[in-house]
């Protein structure tokens, strides 16, 4: 069975079309109108070899917080349907990443159940026209729409952009562990049976 899902969203803030597939290669295109975010999904794809296609359209004019939150919710509802029972996954997943001068921890358990914590904070107000506060909003949309427990932690780090990507590769690398089929075991990772 493949682990690929789409997910097409249309509001009245944004319209987003986004596909992913598990078991990729980091390939596809990201187009969400925020270079920045851009950026951070190309990453995202990079570190969690799962192919993500974005073609979304926000309310830029307003700001950049509608579109960046919800494609954090099509991302996570198409993890969330990708992974389908769950059966035969790792289920949890960790990362230490350093880049320069950050150090970021991002823990997951891809079981089902909502939780976010996050202590990542940004001094910094803006990442050129970002706005840096939207990096923990993407990743909290994400994670309620992911069904998943979502755990961050900044040890240490000063630069706004390094912060932001380092919490990008660490939180890829910590679901690319937690999705990979283990060789192990085809069943449910739960001893209830199901997730
Ligand atoms: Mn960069």
């Amino acid at each position: 069975m493949p682990r690929t899902a789409t997910v097409d969203r249309q509001t009245g803030e944004t319209q987003i079309k986004l596909s992913v597939n598990l078991d990729g290669t980091g390939g596809g295109t990201r187009s969400s109108g925020i270079g920045f975010l851009d950026h951070m999904l190309d990453l995202f794809a990079k570190h969690s070899l799962i192919d993500l296609d974005v073609d979304a359209t926000g309310d830029l004019h307003v700001d950049d917080h509608h579109t960046a939150e919800d494609i954090g919710i099509a991302l996570g509802t198409a993890i969330d349907k990708a992974l389908g029972d769950r059966a035969g996954v790792f289920r949890y997943g960790h990362f230490t990443l350093p880049m320069d001068e950050c150090l970021v921890t991002s823990a997951v358990d891809m079981g089902g159940r909502y939780a976010f914590e996050y202590h990542a904070p940004i001094a910094a107000h803006k990442i050129g026209t970002f706005d840096s506060e939207l990096v923990e909003h993407f990743w909290q949309s994400f994670a309620a729409n992911a069904n998943c427990n979502l755990h961050v932690v900044l040890h240490h780090g000063r630069n706004a952009h390094h912060i932001s990507e380092c919490v990008f590769k660490s939180t890829a690398r910590a679901i690319r562990m937690a999705i990979e089929s283990d060789p192990r075991s085809d069943a449910i990772p739960s001893t209830k049976g199901v997730l």
